[in-house]
């Protein structure tokens, strides 16, 4: 049988359905992905970026770059890849099984494409917090007029993310490790499964006894049973029809 085929078997037989997702999901929507020739990390290192250590030596910079891409993501639209997964859950809901997205991504398309059961492992782009306090705001969907903004408590504002070196949300982290006790299926979505605690989630996954499959247009270095090659706007949206039906993709996409 081809993987495509045993996948959709697997994902027929599913109860309790984990999706995992990196930036690859929303690149369909027009964001850039963090590595690779198209990636916001070409040419510049990550750590002068996204670590404490790189907004405590140049806030301006840091909270210009995040402002940027907080803009590019209210901006953007959900494509057909979030929609496959925001009606995969309604249909695994609906038929009694249970459902849990864990996201790196931190443009808040998921939610938006209508996904409920979302944890973000690396925070919010829409949020930010003073830099002091802690004490998170939402700022209006318009450019900051300074960089770095002050923060309410007087400190700056920075993003409520999680950078290189500093921990994921422990909530986010419980969830993730509760839903292994009840994966049968792993879907792991346009991530290049090299950034942990994330990426460890496949392996704890299989161990746990779960299938687990890869969507992306190439092959990274998780450890899994099936690879679907593809971008997740067409690959998702097959593999709901196959499984759900003709009505359950997403009209938009093809393949
Ligand atoms: C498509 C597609 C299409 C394209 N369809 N696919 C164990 C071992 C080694 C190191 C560590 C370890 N444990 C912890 C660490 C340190 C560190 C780490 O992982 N380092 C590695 C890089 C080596 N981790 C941490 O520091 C974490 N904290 C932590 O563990 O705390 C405790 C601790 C600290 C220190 C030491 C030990 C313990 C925190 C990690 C936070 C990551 N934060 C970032 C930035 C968030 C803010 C922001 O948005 O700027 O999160 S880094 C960045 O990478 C971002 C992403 O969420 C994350 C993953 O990237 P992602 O999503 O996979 O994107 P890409 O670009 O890499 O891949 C895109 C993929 O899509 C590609 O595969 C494409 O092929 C594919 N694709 N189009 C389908 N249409």
């Amino acid at each position: 049988m081809e993987a495509f085929d045993q996948v959709a078997t697997a994902l027929r037989r599913a109860r309790g359905v984990v999706v995992l997702t990196g930036a690859g999901v929303s690149v369909e929507s027009g964001l850039r992905p963090f590595r690779g020739p198209d990636g916001w990390w070409q040419g510049r290192d990550a750590a002068s970026l996204a670590t404490p250590e790189a907004f405590a030596a140049d806030p301006a910079l840091v909270s210009a770059w995040y402002d940027a891409r907080r803009l590019a993501a209210l901006g953007a639209v959900p494509n057909a890849a979030h929609e496959a997964l925001a009606q995969l859950e309604r249909n695994v809901v609906e038929a009694g099984g249970r459902f849990l997205l864990l996201t790196q991504n931190v443009d808040g398309l998921h939610r938006r494409a209508g996904s409920e059961r979302v944890v973000e492992l690396h925070g919010s782009l829409t949020v930010w917090r003073d830099h002091r306090s802690g004490r998170r705001v939402t700022p209006d969907p318009t450019p900051f007029t300074a960089h770095p903004a002050p923060g309410p408590d007087g400190g700056w504002l920075r993003p409520d993310v999680v950078w290189f070196g500093e921990v994921l949300p422990r909530q986010a982290l419980d969830a993730a490790e509760a839903a292994l006790a009840w994966c049968d299926l792993l879907l792991v979505v346009g991530t290049s499964a090299v950034v942990y605690p994330a990426a460890a989630l496949v392996g704890q996954a299989a161990w746990a006894g779960a299938v687990t499959v890869e969507v992306n247009v190439e092959a990274t270095p998780a450890d899994v049973d099936h690879r679907l090659t593809g971008p997740a706007g067409v690959v998702l949206p097959r593999l709901l029809r196959a499984v759900f039906g003709p009505n359950s993709g997403h009209p938009l996409a093809g393949g």
